[in-house]
């Protein structure tokens, strides 16, 4: 479908010095940052007007029906548009030092040169979520998208270019994480690092990081509980349970892959959603039939197969799916059978470790106190829901979960004005909303004595007022 130039080291580290550059002897980090916003406001309408190219490029990328790409794209404009529209509303604070004769303010300012590596599942709206607060904050940038999907990356330079910013302000490498990712994360001249990826990824590159003590914010995805009480409004949470899970075929850091279920509804519930995941119909970006596409590439799909093997060996019940898809035209893809594990245990890889496919794990609850403990027993906390009709068991739970966000019957929805990220291991740091601009902030103190004189502390003038002890003095 394309050819892109594919970064060397030497790429990554040119890119890092025009960055640099930029940042040190460039404008933009001292441009006024309503003109910082508008640039975005700019930019989203440019990608409004380009909205069926970059619909295009990021379906053709990842495999995802186009409808979906179309609601990527509008959220990524909507992310461009919130970060333009706070512009200007926050110069920070003034303290009160309780003196006539000082003044102190508390600003914000940029971090400087940003690395921002980004995954393949949302590739543009993850890089939205980057590159608009670091631009608004007035750093400079290195994006690196992922190898897998490059496409929409190129269009955004394109944008921001034409949108009018300066030049090394923004810069894109292409190539292989280990290659040029690997030097963004570890080279001296970039100050903050945003990540978004795999667990064991993210470990590395908060390891590179460290040499240098960039800042650093980490999203390295969940295993996210969808508890259900049996008290929810069925036929949503039915309906709901499986978008959670099988949305994107299952490639979403907050998918919903492991339905805990209380024992009275499970057989009736569990039941409902096998029936319909066999009914999802799986096909290419742009057959308007198609209900969720492919998955990555063949390593995804052998590494979800092989999750599903570790399931059923480790003795969960196969309810549906568990193999790939080879119905006519879909053997020549990676599309992989919407999968339903029953009978599943927290003590099992299937349900501790991120599969990222169709694969939706069962377990059950018999109380409040039992869901929330399973829930929560994970080395993950991206988000998590509760369906309930009993609206303070909801207030309840949700509380109790340790979990970056919880959907109180509803999965997936998110506006950029709310931060998103991650407890325990699944992050460092929040995107979106006011968290997601103070990453790329520092902090700056500045006092100013608005009547100096000296305070005769040390010094000539201080020893002749009390002239140091005699010998005799101190002896006494
Ligand atoms: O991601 P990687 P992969 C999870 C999901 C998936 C697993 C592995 O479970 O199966 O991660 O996916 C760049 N230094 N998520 O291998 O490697 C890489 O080029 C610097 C969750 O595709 O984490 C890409 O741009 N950068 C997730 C980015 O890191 C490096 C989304 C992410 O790739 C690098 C995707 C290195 N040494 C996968 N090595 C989420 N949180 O949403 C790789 N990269």
């Amino acid at each position: 479908m394309a050819t892109v130039s594919e970064g060397t080291r030497a790429d990554s580290v040119t890119a890092i010095r025009a960055a640099r550059a930029a940042f040190d002897q460039g404008d933009w980090p001292r441009t006024p940052e309503r003109e910082r916003g508008a640039l975005l406001l700019r930019a989203a309408d440019l990608m409004v007007r380009d909205k069926a190219a970059f619909a295009r490029a990021e379906a053709l990328d990842t495999g995802k029906r186009l409808l979906e790409a179309e609601y990527d794209i509008d959220e990524v404009v909507s992310c461009f548009r919130y970060y333009g529209g706070v512009a200007g509303t926050d110069a920070g604070r003034v303290i009160d030092t309780g003196r006539h004769d000082a003044i102190s303010r508390v600003v914000h300012e940029p971090v400087g040169v940003c690395a921002l590596i980004t995954p393949w599942n949302y590739p543009l709206m993850q890089t939205s979520w980057k590159v608009a607060p670091a631009l608004l904050a007035g750093n400079t940038f290195v994006l690196k998208p992922s190898e897998l999907t490059p496409s929409t990356a190129i269009l955004l330079m394109r944008v921001l270019e034409e949108a009018g910013l300066p030049a090394g302000v923004a810069n894109l490498v292409l190539g292989a994480g280990a290659e040029v990712g690997a030097v963004l994360a570890q080279d001296p001249d970039v100050d903050l690092v945003s990540f978004t990826g795999g667990l064991a990824t993210g470990r590395t590159v908060m390891a590179a990081a460290a040499q240098s003590v960039k800042r650093v914010a980490l999203e390295l995805g969940g295993k996210n509980p969808n508890i259900v009480f049996a008290d929810a409004d069925f036929e949503t949470a039915v309906d709901l349970a499986l978008t959670a899970v099988f949305l994107h075929s299952g490639q979403v850091c907050s998918a919903g892959a492991r339905l805990i279920v209380q024992d009275e509804l499970h057989d009736r519930f569990v039941d409902e959603v096998v029936r319909r995941a066999n009914l999802i119909r799986l096909g290419g970006p742009f057959d308007e039939l198609t209900e969720t596409g492919t998955l990555i590439s063949a390593a995804h799909l052998a590494k979800v197969t092989s999750y599903v093997e570790g399931g059923l060996a480790e003795g969960a019940v196969l309810r549906c799916g568990g193999n790939q898809a080879r119905e006519g035209a879909l053997a020549n893809g990676f599309f992989f059978q919407p999968t339903v594990l029953d009978d599943c245990h927290t003590g099992m890889r299937v349900v501790q470790e991120e599969s990222f496919g169709p694969v939706m794990t069962v377990e059950r609850f018999t109380d409040e106190d039992d869901a929330v403990r399973i829930a929560n027993d994970t080395k993950y906390g991206l988000a998590g829901a509760v369906w309930t009709s009993d609206a303070g068991k909801a207030q309840r739970v949700a509380g109790r979960l340790r979990h970056g966000t919880i959907w109180i019957n509803d999965y997936h929805p998110y506006v950029p004005q709310a931060e998103w990220g991650g407890f325990k291991q699944s992050g460092v740091g929040r995107e979106l909303g006011q968290a997601g601009l103070a990453e790329y902030r520092e902090t700056k103190h500045i006092w100013q004595n608005t009547r100096p004189e000296p305070q005769h502390w040390f010094g000539e003038s201080l020893s002749r007022q009390s002239p140091l002890p005699t010998t005799e003095e101190s002896s006494r």
